[in-house]
């Protein structure tokens, strides 16, 4: 394998050869060099990506210079991984890919990212510029900037070496401030050979000061908030993923305790406060949603998640539980009645918000009636004894709820790893039964509801936080990443994959009504090894057929932080079509029935 030294490309730091550099002067350097110390001068540590050309050497270099490079199999793995980095951090995850296809290849994850409020920076090699705008066909040719436009906050595009320090700063600034999100930086070709002075160089890149500004609340807004939720008789606090990213844990859970108000997390909000917290309503969901008359939203938006704020959700067709009020912490003004009218904007960081929030409760505040909380207390316990019932049973086969009651004792006793959850009743099943009990350890599917975020965010939550990590994925959500598993092994990562293998997506049983030879489309091939796919690069695999051995082989792939991937072999009739979703799927016409 070549080396930075040994690559004729690769250009040293006065880019040139050893022997000429000792009586060249001044010191020169080149874009290579400049993208990696801009990076570096703002502690980016690590970058995501897959090397090709032209980014090969900036991948080579950047290890050469001390950071770590995680190369993957597949850019939208890659993606997914920088867009993760940046929800845990707080710093923009950096995803790196070549040109054309594998440009486009991470552009779901940069549009993933944006649409999740994740900071990221997706930087791509393109070609030359003067061929892709005259379309004289280049190799790779692709006017990569105004492609990605749509997919992102904004898009920039470097030319000129000495411009390097200043489009990284735009990035990282544009990533990060306001409400978090994907920034493309298109980066041609020939941008990093072109060479200058070293000095004019580092004088050139910009360390961002202070990149995600606190946005204080307005007094009257405070006032305004306060005086809607004084007035609640069933008031709920609803906490979204947006409160996880701002790292604001005391000042939430001190909201949550000293109000004494009942909260319900959004999936990625789970472990905020740790899921048994007694004012957690998560087991009452329906009874909160629809019965709640003030809900505060922090960092949570009413989208389909939460049926835009409308509809039988929220209580309707009753006039009056639909009249409720909302309160709604938000860095972004904009997103205030998007859905519903809101009747107390509070336009923030979620930190500052919070604060002005209790410095105005003071030690006055009145707890919530009896009433509400005992109702809900009432319609949590029906929900955990049914839960207790169903995670009591030990089905044979195993079935979704034998599985995860397995994974949760797990978790349970490392409450510090984390979870990745994608799949359809995978997902759905994993949200409810398997707790939290630390902020930020939960990563899923999103607001988008993405399939293929699996091995990226679980590569991404292993190399920033070095904890376990354990990806609960349904057998059809593991076949968009599962090769990276190869990375996994590669970097001997303490990832564990538990595969839910029902032989299918949804389930298994599906069959083809013409009796001919293709399987039905929602069928895989029956019994799969999932297992020995890890085994083929080194990790461990291993059959589970019961709860009994799933937890075993969990534990001992928590405890020992070797690679490892669980073929959990599930009832292939256990399933439903789309999960908790089904009202989403068009149905067959009557025609068809
Ligand atoms: C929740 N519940 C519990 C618990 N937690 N019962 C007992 N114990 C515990 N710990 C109850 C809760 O009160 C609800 O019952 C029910 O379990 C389901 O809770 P959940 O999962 O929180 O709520 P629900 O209704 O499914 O939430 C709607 C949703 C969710 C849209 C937010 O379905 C979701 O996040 N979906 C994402 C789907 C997705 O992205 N899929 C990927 C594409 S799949 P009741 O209160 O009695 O209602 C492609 O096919
Ligand atoms: P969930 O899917 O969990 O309900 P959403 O992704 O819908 O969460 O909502 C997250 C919200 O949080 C977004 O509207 C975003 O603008 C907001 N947000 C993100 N970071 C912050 C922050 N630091 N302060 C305030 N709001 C934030």
């Amino acid at each position: 394998m070549s080396t930075v030294l040994d690559n004729p490309t690769a250009t040293s730091r006065t880019g040139k050869p050893a022997a000429a550099a000792a009586e060249a002067a001044p010191e020169q350097t080149d874009g290579f060099h400049l993208v990696i110390d801009a990076l570096k001068l703002n502690d980016i540590d690590t970058i995501y990506g897959l090397p090709g050309i032209p980014i090969t050497d900036l991948t080579r270099l950047a290890q050469a210079e001390g950071m770590r490079v995680i190369s993957f199999r597949h850019e939208q793995n890659a993606g997914n991984a920088a867009a993760a980095a940046g929800f845990l951090t707080q710093k923009p995850g950096i995803c790196l890919t070549v040109s054309a296809p594998g440009f486009l290849n991470g552009l779901t994850a940069l549009a993933n990212a944006t649409v999740n409020c994740f900071p990221m920076i997706l930087i791509s090699g393109s070609s030359e510029r003067e061929i892709v705008d005259l379309q004289q066909g280049d190799y790779e040719e692709m006017d990569q900037l105004n492609a990605a436009k749509p997919f992102c906050k904004a898009a920039y595009r470097v030319l000129h070496a000495q411009d390097i320090g200043i489009g990284i700063a735009r990035a990282i600034r544009t990533a990060l401030s306001g409400r978090p999100g994907g920034v493309y930086l298109d980066l041609p070709a020939k941008l990093f050979s072109q060479t200058m002075d070293a000095q004019a160089g580092r004088q050139s890149l910009i360390k961002v000061i202070d990149p995600a500004p606190r946005q204080i609340p307005a007094p009257d807004a405070v006032k305004r908030a306060l005086d809607v939720l004084a007035g609640a008789r069933r008031p709920l606090i609803l906490l979204g993923k947006g409160a996880a990213y701002a790292q604001a844990d005391d000042a939430i859970r001190t909201l949550v305790e000293k109000t004494g108000i009942p909260y319900l997390p959004m999936s990625m909000a789970k472990g905020l406060l740790p899921d048994t917290h007694a004012q957690s309503a998560a087991a009452a969901r329906s009874y909160v949603l629809a019965e709640a008359d003030v809900v505060v939203l922090v960092g949570a938006r009413l989208n389909w998640l939460l049926s835009h704020g409308k509809g039988k959700t929220w209580g309707g067709p009753d006039p009056q539980k639909l009249a409720k009020q909302f309160i709604q912490i938000d860095i972004s003004p904009t997103e205030a009645d998007s859905n519903v009218p809101i009747a107390a904007p509070l336009i923030g960081d979620i930190g500052s918000c919070v604060s002005a929030l209790l410095d105005g409760i003071g030690n006055q505040w009145k707890k919530p009636p009896a009433e509400w909380t005992s109702a809900i207390a009432e319609r949590k316990d029906k929900n955990l004894s049914k839960m207790a019932a169903q995670l009591a049973q030990q089905a044979s086969p195993m079935n979704f709820h034998g599985a995860l009651g397995a994974i949760r004792d797990v978790v349970k006793s490392r409450p510090d790893a984390i979870v990745v959850n994608e799949g359809a009743n995978t997902l759905d099943f994993a949200r409810s039964i398997v707790d939290m009990y630390e902020p930020r350890k939960r990563l899923d599917c999103g607001t988008w509801g993405i399939m293929g975020i699996g091995m990226g965010f679980a590569v991404a939550a292993a190399v920033t936080t070095g904890k376990p990590v354990i990806a609960i994925e349904g057998d059809s959500a593991f076949g968009f990443s599962g090769m990276e598993v190869e990375t996994i092994c590669r970097y001997q990562l303490p990832v564990c994959v538990v595969v839910f293998n029902n032989n299918g997506v949804y389930k298994g049983t599906d069959v083809n009504p013409t009796g001919g030879a293709d399987p039905a489309p929602t069928v895989f091939v029956k019994d799969a090894r999932y297992d020995l796919l890890m085994e083929a690069f080194g990790g461990k695999g291993v059959v589970a057929t019961s709860p009994a051995e799933l937890k075993r082989a969990l534990q001992e792939a928590v405890a020992s932080g070797k690679p490892t991937l669980i073929n959990a072999v599930i009832d292939e009739t256990a399933g439903t079509e789309s999960g908790r979703i089904t009202s989403l799927n068009p149905q067959k016409a009557a025609i068809n029935k």
